[in-house]
């Protein structure tokens, strides 16, 4: 199995149907299909082949489906990167795929300013991007197939298809390693969980370098015939609007976007009669959030529960009635779950335990980190991270509540504590960073930082230190909040007490 070919094969089945809707402009089926062929033809000329690592770095847009597409039918593996990270973020990301070939754009490709030693052996193509007319820029200078279509499908099952960077808990980011066996197993899984056909119409507000966005929602669409309706950025008023006007059926978010969505509602109350399913994941939905919603809208959200590593791991019922706020709902078809405590031991439906994956959808491994892999995944089954237990009443319905590994979710974005610490203690004046999440009304949580400054070194302002993690990292992973002390609370063992910190920093 090749997502591409089988992406293709769709393709073939829903033809002159409009697949995606942007920018004022239609794509059929066919007119993808037709472009992630040229695209291919593009990739091939400059030698992409199969286990080579392609990244980009575009605006939402055609450009990058294509481009993402084209790889994969060529083997070829894609490295999303956010349009929005610094140069040294984009740099330590080339560099340690081992990309052969970047695509980005002009606009772009003059802010990243790439360290010539880690530049080395990457081709770039610069894109001009989508012009006002929507058409993709890169095949205007060629591109047609000439005579045989140059996909080849060289990789397969567990061949990689992409490599997705999260942050990592030493601070150094880690390649997830995701298979055309994972995506594929997947997106079959989706389309019958959610019973997800042509008739949907989706509307997408989602980054397209995520999982959710990429895999989840456009993969899932393009295989089952829906149409897309996509958005450049997330946007409330227009997203209203959308939702009425396009006759939406599907809508996918993070909770962020649900929370502003409300926001707006009264201004904007769309006709819902079209819509079927809201779907929310990526970070936790609060129950004052789903009921809210309910309230407003009558629509009870259907929550579920991913992870780049694994792609979607359990999903609420199809039926509204069954779903049940503040529980993630079932594992998919072909994943299986175990709750294990510290020790190792399985717990009963009802304790708290670390949550374990296996199945299909579980990723190959962290590229060129086998330690790390074999940290995390041992007998097949992967090591979340994420704390839950099993209804003792259904053992099988899982509720997250909280996390072992030290992470902040932010508005649906990752963020590891230790990669901004580093950062701030990169200053000359800063001695000591923690970095914890506080509770935010919008974002779920909110990065921030307690600092403790060098002796004799004349006192900074907070808005320094931001702007100085600004340089480095991208402005999600920044601080919002910079608390100063004296001292750092620790524990007997010298550990940093990020909980205390929470507590006496929390509004
Ligand atoms: C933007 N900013 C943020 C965030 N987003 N700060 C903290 N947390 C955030 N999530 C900052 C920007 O750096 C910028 O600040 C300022 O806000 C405005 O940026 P803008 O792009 O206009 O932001 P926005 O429109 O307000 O974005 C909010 C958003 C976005 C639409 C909720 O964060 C978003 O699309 N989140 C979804 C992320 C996602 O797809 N995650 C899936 C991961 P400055 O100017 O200072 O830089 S995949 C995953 O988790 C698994 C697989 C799963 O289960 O799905
Ligand atoms: P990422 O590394 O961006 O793929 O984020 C994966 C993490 O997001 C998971 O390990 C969870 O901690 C969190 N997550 C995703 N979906 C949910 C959800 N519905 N509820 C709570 N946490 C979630």
């Amino acid at each position: 199995m090749n997502l591409a070919r089988i992406l293709s094969e769709s393709s073939v089945v829903f033809g002159r149907k409009a697949a995606v809707l942007f920018r004022g402009r239609t794509y059929s089926f066919l007119d993808i299909d037709r472009s992630v062929a040229q695209y291919a033809g593009l990739l091939k000329h400059q030698g992409i082949g199969k286990g080579d690592r392609v990244a980009i770095l575009l605006p939402k847009g055609m450009e990058f489906l294509f481009v993402h597409l084209a790889n994969l039918a060529l083997g070829a593996m894609t490295v999303p990167l956010n349009p929005a990270y610094t140069a040294e973020e984009i740099a330590s990301f080339l560099s340690d795929s081992g990309a052969s070939l970047l695509i980005t754009d002009r606009e772009r490709f003059a802010k990243i300013e790439i360290p010539a030693g880690k530049m080395k052996n990457i081709r770039t193509i610069l894109t001009d991007g989508e012009g006002a007319d929507a058409s993709p820029s890169l095949l205007s200078g060629g591109g047609e197939i000439e005579g045989k279509d140059p996909r080849d499908y060289p990789a397969e099952n567990d061949d990689g298809a992409m490599i997705c960077y999260t942050s990592g808990t030493t601070g150094r980011s880690k390649g997830a390693v995701i298979t055309h066996r994972n995506l594929v197993s997947n997106m079959k899984a989706l389309q019958e969980a959610w019973a997800w056909t042509e008739a949907d119409r989706l509307l997408h507000v989602l980054p397209l370098f995520h999982v959710h966005g990429l895999v989840v929602a456009m993969h899932g669409a393009l295989h089952a015939g829906s149409t897309v309706i996509m958005h450049e950025a997330f946007d409330p008023v227009e997203t209203l609007k959308t939702l009425e006007k396009e006759k939406i059926t599907l809508f996918m978010a993070v909770p962020t976007i649900y929370h502003r969505l409300l926001h707006h509602w009264e201004t904007g109350k769309p006709d819902l009669r079209a819509m079927r399913v809201f779907i929310s994941g990526s970070a936790p939905l609060s129950k004052h959030l789903f009921k809210k919603f309910e309230e407003t809208t009558g629509f009870r959200i259907l929550e579920r529960y991913g992870m780049t590593e694994a792609q979607m791991i359990t999903s609420n019922p199809l039926n509204p009635d069954r779903r049940v706020p503040g529980s993630v709902g079932y594992p998919l078809p072909g994943v299986s779950l175990k709750i294990l405590s510290p020790e190792g031991k399985t717990v009963v439906p009802g304790e708290v335990g670390e949550v374990w994956i296996k199945g299909d959808n579980v990723f190959k491994g962290y590229w060129n980190m086998p330690e790390k892999t074999a940290e995390c995944l041992q007998g097949g089954w992967l090591q979340s991270g994420d704390l839950g237990y099993q209804d003792p009443d259904d053992a099988f319905r899982l509720y997250l509540v909280g996390r072992s590994k030290e992470l902040i979710i932010s508005g649906g974005y990752n963020i590891y504590p230790k990669e901004v610490e580093s950062t701030l203690e990169r200053h000359e004046a800063v001695d000591e960073a923690a970095v914890f999440g506080l509770p935010d009304e919008d974002f779920g949580e909110r990065v921030s930082a307690a600092i403790v400054l060098k002796q004799g070194i004349p006192l900074v302002a907070p808005e320094e230190l931001m702007a100085f993690a600004h340089q480095y990292l991208t402005g999600y992973k920044c601080p919002k909040k910079i608390f100063f002390l004296d001292s750092l609370p620790r524990n007997a063992m010298g550990k940093i007490e990020k909980e205390m910190l929470k507590r006496m920093f929390s509004p």
